[in-house]
């Protein structure tokens, strides 16, 4: 199968405003591997998700089960709040995750769902402590940045740097950084890997997240790269709560920030490839179509 499927659509990302349900993100489950409803994997699966949503409020934000029956149905997960969220807001966020996911994915053995706030990945296959950097879903935010390109990306490679070498050390292994782009702008960074990961395989993890940032992001006001096992992200608005100040930001200097885009792939040259100008003309058009039908709401 030598063709990626790309994947587009558009999601609102709010200011960090607490809200009581999840933001969700984006979701991947190949129906490749599917379980049979009712299966010992089934009934192993339920116990993982109850398991997981039991010990959200663990105050690491992190949580690895297992789920075993019988050797071969085991069922394997993990649940990853961003580093800065509150408990209450961590349990939320699983809570909401373990509970939708069965209906986004009902019959896939292989998930990952990520939210603004957490992520949850499960499987049939044991992913503990090797990072996995496959699938990725990229998305940046639609606004250019729109002079000094050169300075924005230098200053926004070093912030990232900085993340990674500091997350890959750190205990909950999650890293933010607030660089001064100009008297106006800051950028703001936030890198995190899932804990059961060892510093060198996060460390690895989040520079191949990082290297993808001029493919996916280049040029714009702000990026992600989410991957299984570690995410990166930046925005010149702060997107999460500093611990060490007032967890206000301020609303006049950057309104509602704009509609996000999400691409899908399997490998980093392939998507190079496929984001061509028509695509990237289709997804704008796409952006603008989702756009208006979310204003509906
Ligand atoms: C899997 O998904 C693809 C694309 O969404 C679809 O064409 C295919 O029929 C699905 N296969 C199964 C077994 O559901
Ligand atoms: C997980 O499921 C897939 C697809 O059903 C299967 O090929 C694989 O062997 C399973 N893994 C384990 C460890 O049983
Ligand atoms: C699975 O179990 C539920 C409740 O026990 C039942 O309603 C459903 O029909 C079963 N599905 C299959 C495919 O056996
Ligand atoms: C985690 O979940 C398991 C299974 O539900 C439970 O036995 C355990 O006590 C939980 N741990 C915490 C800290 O809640
Ligand atoms: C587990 O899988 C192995 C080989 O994949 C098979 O020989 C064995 O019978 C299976 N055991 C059960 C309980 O299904
Ligand atoms: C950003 O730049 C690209 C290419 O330079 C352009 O096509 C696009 O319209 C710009 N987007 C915005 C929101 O200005
Ligand atoms: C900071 O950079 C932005 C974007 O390049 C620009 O619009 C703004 O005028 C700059 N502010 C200062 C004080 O240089
Ligand atoms: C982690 O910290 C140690 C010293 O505390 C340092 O020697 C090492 O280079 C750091 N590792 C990374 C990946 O930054
Ligand atoms: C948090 O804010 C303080 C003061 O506003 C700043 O000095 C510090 O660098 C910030 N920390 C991070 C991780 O952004
Ligand atoms: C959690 O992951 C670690 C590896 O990082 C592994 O040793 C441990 O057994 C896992 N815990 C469970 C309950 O599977
Ligand atoms: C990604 O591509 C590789 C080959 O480059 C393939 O083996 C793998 O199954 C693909 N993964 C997914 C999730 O499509
Ligand atoms: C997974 C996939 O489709 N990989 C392809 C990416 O593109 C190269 C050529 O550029 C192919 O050789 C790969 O098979």
């Amino acid at each position: 199968m030598a063709e990626v499927i790309l994947l587009f659509l558009s999601v609102v990302t709010l200011l960090s405003f607490p809200t009581t349900k999840a933001d969700y993100v984006y979701h991947i489950c190949p129906n490749t591997t599917v379980f049979t409803p009712n299966s010992t994997f089934q009934s192993n699966l339920n116990d993982l998700l109850s398991s997981l949503s039991s010990n959200a409020t663990r105050d690491t934000g992190f949580y690895n089960a297992t789920s075993s029956r019988t050797p071969n149905d085991t069922a394997y997960g993990l649940f990853l709040c961003r580093g800065d969220v509150t408990t209450a807001a961590c349990k939320s966020c699983v809570t909401t995750a373990t509970s939708e996911v069965v209906q986004r994915c009902p019959v896939e053995k292989e998930v990952v769902i990520w939210y603004d706030d957490c992520m949850l990945r499960y499987s049939n296959n044991s992913f503990f402590s090797v990072a996995t950097e496959s699938p990725g879903v990229f998305m940046w935010n639609t606004q250019n940045v729109s002079s000094e390109t050169n300075r924005f990306n230098q200053v926004l490679a070093a912030s990232m740097t900085e993340v990674a070498t500091e997350a890959s050390n750190d205990s909950d292994k999650f890293a933010t950084r607030e660089a001064n782009f100009n008297g106006s702008i800051k950028l703001y960074s936030l890198g995190q890997c899932t804990q059961d990961l060892s510093s060198v395989e996060c460390n690895r993890c989040l520079k191949g997240a990082i290297e993808n940032l001029p493919t996916c992001c280049g040029g714009k006001q702000g990026g992600r790269v989410l991957y299984p096992s570690c995410n990166v992200r930046y925005e010149v608005f702060p997107f999460y709560q500093n611990s060490t100040s007032a967890p206000a930001p301020a609303p006049g200097a950057w309104p509602l920030s704009p509609p996000s885009s999400v691409s899908k792939g399997n490998n980093t040259s392939n998507i190079t490839t496929k984001v061509s100008p028509s695509s990237f003309f289709q997804l704008l058009l796409l952006v603008l179509c989702l756009s208006s039908a979310l204003a509906l709401f």
